[in-house]
């Protein structure tokens, strides 16, 4: 049984959809960080950065609650736990490598370049604004060259093979304002995207966070 705090349009979806594929039983905790309640002693307590996600795994080796933080560890740890969902490759083929790969630059690259743009006051003690140019310039450079990979080795990030890695690049794929018309601009992007929003799993989680 999982528990996973999340908030509507934020890193939570990827480890969401996960769960939904992976067909594992869990419950939300709304976090609203409008409210700042990612900032009270409680959130705190499990999440001490103060971010969205977290995921509490129930009966944990220890018998206790397992708690962890990052939603593409989150996620690689879902697709472990669930093997029969297909959302990883085994850990002794080398597509395992790709996997890897592919999530790290992922959660590593992009991910950065768009919070830059979105918390800019936390990258500068000057002019905001131009941390924000910069990270739309490097956004849109992470994607052209996402972009290339899956047009030719595409549709999917391991070619033809539907990954978490799919998953958690459509999530940020839905990021726009960082980068305006992402889906005119890359094509390929695009079409993973369509691909991955089409299963059922993941058109459930996208409606939930839409009825957030
Ligand atoms: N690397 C973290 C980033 C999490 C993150 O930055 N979440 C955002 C929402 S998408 C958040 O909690 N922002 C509130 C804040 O930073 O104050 C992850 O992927 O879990």
């Amino acid at each position: 049984m999982y528990t996973l705090y999340w908030s509507p349009g934020s890193a939570s979806m990827a480890p969401h959809c996960c769960l939904e594929e992976a067909g594992a039983a869990y419950t939300l905790k709304l976090v609203d960080t409008g409210k700042g309640e990612h900032q009270t002693p409680e959130y705190l307590a499990l999440n001490p950065n103060g971010k969205v996600p977290t995921l509490i795994v129930a009966n944990g080796s220890d018998g206790g609650n397992f708690t962890m933080i990052e939603s593409a560890a989150m996620c690689m740890l879902i697709a472990d736990r669930h093997p029969a969902a297909g959302l990883a490759p085994k850990t002794d083929e080398l597509a395992r490598g790709h996997f890897y790969m592919w999530l790290t630059h992922l959660t590593n690259t992009l991910q950065p370049a768009m919070l830059r743009y979105y918390y800019p006051d936390r990258h500068t003690t000057g002019d905001g604004e131009a941390v924000v140019n910069k990270a739309m310039e490097e956004v849109a450079a992470v994607w052209s060259r996402i972009d290339a990979h899956l047009r030719t080795k595409g549709p999917y990030l391991l070619g033809d093979r539907y990954s978490a890695a799919d998953i958690f690049c459509t999530m940020l794929s839905l990021w726009q304002d960082c980068c305006p018309e992402t889906y005119r601009r890359f094509p390929s992007v695009k079409r993973l995207a369509d691909l991955v929003m089409a299963r059922p799993a993941i058109q459930r989680i996208a409606a939930v966070n839409q009825a957030a």
